[in-house]
């Protein structure tokens, strides 16, 4: 409510680690990778209205990596489509806020959960926005790189550019990582704009972890809107998976595993106060933790979870980082190089 995305990118971490930590839920690095893209598109890009959902006129929003549900429920709480002290409830049994994104809560338009899905869903609102002549809405979707191994992605890009769906905006969450790996690892997606781009669609490439970018790239889809070609657009979104937290960032253990007690939980919170914007508080522990719990080097941090040794080092310049790797025996690695 009247939020800046980034306090409301703060929160929805915040909330993100709560509600996984309660609920042993799991997937907090693709909550905290696609929180900016979350943030800026409640904060400064949609129409909605909390006090009437289902208002024709909205812009439809679709979170088809639906495993990252935590931060659209936290958004939606924040921006008063449901009460925050609801989010406690997420995961547990008879709860609306179900583990994955559920059409039953207000202002969800697509349930989802089932990778691949989402795009076709937004073609079908966009679609269907066009042939009832309503030019008063668009519709957003959020999609997930590792999702972009399913087929029905590609078959979804090639009907919205034969349709000429200038009102929908694809937005995907190129963290590079998926379950178990990094894509290149999987299947790999590059050169991935381009791919959209032999779709049909305009392509935008940015940071999805800046928000002077975030909000850039969305004013250029509106521009591109009003082009004679009528093409879609795709937003690439080059993000962290883990943003936010320092042991989580680029690590695949925390695309399942939740903050436990203790060290896990207790530096995450701290790290988060390290950097609370101005204007917020956090309504779980507001003057942070008092003595947290610290890491030892007999934890398992900054091992190497992922199999970077084989890992393509066409991953951006930008999304390296060089950290110490303690008790692995490599003093230093790359992450997206060969260990050192
Ligand atoms: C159809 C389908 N297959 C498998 C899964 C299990 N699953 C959950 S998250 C995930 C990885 C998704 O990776 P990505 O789209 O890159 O999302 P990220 O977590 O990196 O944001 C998979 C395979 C699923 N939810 N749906
Ligand atoms: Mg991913």
């Amino acid at each position: 409510m009247n939020r800046n995305s980034e306090q409301l990118a703060w929160l929805i971490r915040r909330h993100g680690i709560e509600m996984t930590h309660l609920s042993g839920g799991s997937h907090i690095g693709a909550i905290m990778s696609v929180a900016d893209v979350v943030a800026v598109l409640y904060a400064d890009v949609m129409k909605y209205d909390p006090k009437n959902p289902q208002w024709e006129g909205r812009d439809r929003f679709i979170l088809s990596k639906g495993h990252a549900g935590a931060s659209i429920y936290a958004a939606l709480a924040e921006e008063g489509f449901f009460p925050v002290e609801e989010l406690k409830t997420h995961y547990a049994n008879g709860s609306r806020l179900s583990g994955h994104v559920s059409h039953h809560v207000p202002g969800v338009d697509f349930s989802t959960g089932s990778l691949g899905h989402g795009l076709s869903a937004a073609c079908g609102m966009a679609y269907a926005a066009r042939k009832d002549r309503r030019d008063d809405h668009r519709v957003f979707v959020v999609l997930g790189d590792g999702e972009c191994n399913e087929g029905s992605v590609w078959e979804a890009a090639l009907f919205a550019n034969h349709f000429r769906l200038n009102n929908l905006i694809a937005i995907v969450d190129h963290n590079h990582m998926q379950s178990l790996d990094f894509n290149e690892n999987t299947i790999e997606i590059e050169d991935f704009g381009g791919k959209w781009k032999a779709f049909g669609w305009n392509v935008i490439e940015i940071n999805g972890n800046s928000h002077v970018e975030l909000k850039a790239a969305f004013a250029k889809a509106e521009e591109l809107r009003n082009e004679e070609s009528h093409k879609p657009t795709v937003i690439i979104a080059n993000t962290i998976k883990g943003c936010g937290v320092t042991y989580m960032q680029n690590d695949i253990l925390w695309h399942y595993r939740f903050p436990h007690d203790g060290w896990e939980y207790d530096e995450a919170v701290t790290e988060m106060h390290e950097n609370i914007p101005a204007g917020v508080t956090d309504p779980y522990t507001p003057d942070g933790i008092l003595h947290p719990k610290k890491h030892t080097d007999g934890d398992d941090i900054n091992n190497d979870h992922t199999f970077t040794k084989t890992w393509n080092t066409t991953y951006p310049e930008t999304m390296r980082r060089v950290e110490a790797a303690p008790g692995s025996g490599e003093s230093v690695r790359e992450i997206g190089g060969a260990a050192k």
